[in-house]
């Protein structure tokens, strides 16, 4: 069972523990864009960001150019930011600290 649309309070407090992600406008969605050394330290982080959303089963919208990574999270089966996507957001903050 998916969990719930974030909204109202809920949304604030959970979006206000992630540093760096903005809302996507015009769908309900986040999005960050990670910039890191190089294209292995970008592709580093998206090998283990993958492995953590595959044993979540929840998997982030990406797009990479070289040591770029920008991310979009969102919960299809909610259609909308749910706390998978917060809980996401945070594991791969920590992962591209190394
Ligand atoms: N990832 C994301 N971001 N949102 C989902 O709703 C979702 C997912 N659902 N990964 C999962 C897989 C679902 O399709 C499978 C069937 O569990």
């Amino acid at each position: 069972m998916a969990p719930q649309k974030l909204a109202g309070n809920a949304r604030q407090t959970a979006l206000a523990k992630l540093s760096g992600w903005t809302e996507v406008q015009g769908r309900d969605a986040i999005i960050k864009k990670f910039v890191f050394k190089d294209f292995n330290e970008a592709f580093g982080f998206m090998t283990r960001a993958a492995l953590v959303a595959e044993k979540m089963d929840h998997h982030p919208e990406w797009f990479n150019v070289y040591k770029t990574v920008e991310v979009t999270l969102s919960t299809h089966d909610a259609g909308g930011v749910t706390e998978l996507d917060v809980k996401l957001a945070q594991t791969m903050d920590a992962l591209a600290k190394g």
